[in-house]
């Protein structure tokens, strides 16, 4: 794969990077995508099982759904993907900034050890009661049923359904970052939900460089500066190769 040293030199002179990510980075750690050619959703769509009437329809469906998932999330490890995103601010000598903006819920940007993250939709490892909203962080007692609030109330999942806000404070907080970044990878996702898929026309406005990595076209493609088509998991540690290479030779 050939990396344009363009994109290796404006890395080097950027203050701030963003990687807006999505289901795409977290395919090679195991955890299949809603969308896409991998897509294993494609049969089950999203938008039906995620979201409240569903959640009160069917309390029960939609936990298996969560508790499926949460099993394959616990059962995985950040792939190489997450770790070079990671690595990347000391891989560019410490200097830029580097925020994570996700829409997944599987905590793997921080178990990659990534510092700033903004989850736009939510964490799977966190629950609330529908009624009062209190926090119920810890693991689950499904052994009488779907769990219930003191007060009575079912628990969720703290994620964000289709139809519901994103947390104003995670969205605001993104949309100020990819107001003020100098590029801004937009990596395995498929850019299709909003508000979430709108930081990438935010970002391209004020100027910033976007760089697409997936493994196949998308709906913001023809947006994109740059694109790489292959897996994240392997692209990102070459970009990270290349800016180490372009360190020495430059010293
Ligand atoms: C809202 C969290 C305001 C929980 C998720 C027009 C018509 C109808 C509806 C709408 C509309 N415009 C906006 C809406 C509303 C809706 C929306 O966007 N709908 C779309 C689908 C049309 N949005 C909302 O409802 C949002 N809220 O608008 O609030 C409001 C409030 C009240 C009343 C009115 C308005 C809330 C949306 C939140 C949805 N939550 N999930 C959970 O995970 O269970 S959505 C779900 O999609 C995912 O969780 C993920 O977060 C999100 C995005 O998906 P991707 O991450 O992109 O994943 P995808 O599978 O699609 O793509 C994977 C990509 O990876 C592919 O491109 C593939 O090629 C690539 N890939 C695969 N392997 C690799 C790879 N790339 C690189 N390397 C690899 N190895
Ligand atoms: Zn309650």
């Amino acid at each position: 794969m050939q990396i344009d040293k363009n994109l290796i030199e404006k890395l080097k002179a950027s203050k701030s990077i963003v990687f807006f990510t999505g289901a795409g980075i977290s395919a090679e750690s195991g955890i299949p995508t809603f969308r896409g050619k991998e897509g294993i959703w494609n049969k089950l769509k999203p938008e039906e099982l995620a979201n409240f009437d569903a959640f009160l329809k069917n309390p029960e469906l939609v936990w298996e759904w969560y508790n499926h998932r949460k099993k394959i999330i616990h059962q995985s490890q950040p792939n190489q993907g997450h770790i070079a995103i990671a690595e990347m601010q000391s891989a560019l000598g410490g200097f830029p900034e580097v925020a994570v903006i996700t829409q997944n819920i599987d905590n793997l940007h921080r178990r990659a050890g990534s510092k700033t993250v903004y989850e736009l939709h939510g964490n799977i490892e966190r629950n609330y009661c529908i009624k009062c909203r209190t926090f119920y962080n810890e693991e689950l007692d499904f052994s009488k049923g779907i769990p219930k609030c003191k007060c009575g109330g079912l628990i969720r999942p703290d994620v964000v359904w289709f139809g519901e806000y994103l947390p104003e404070n995670q969205f605001d907080a993104s949309e100020k970052t990819a107001q003020n970044c100098d590029i801004f990878f937009i990596v395995g996702t498929s850019a299709v939900v909003y508000p979430a898929a709108s930081l990438i026309f935010t970002a391209k406005q004020n100027k910033a460089y976007l760089v697409e990595i997936n493994i196949e076209e998308t709906e913001i493609s023809n947006y994109a500066d740059w694109s790489f088509y292959g897996e994240a998991g392997s692209i990102l540690p070459q970009i990270i190769n290349e800016i180490k290479k372009f360190h020495n030779n430059s010293h």
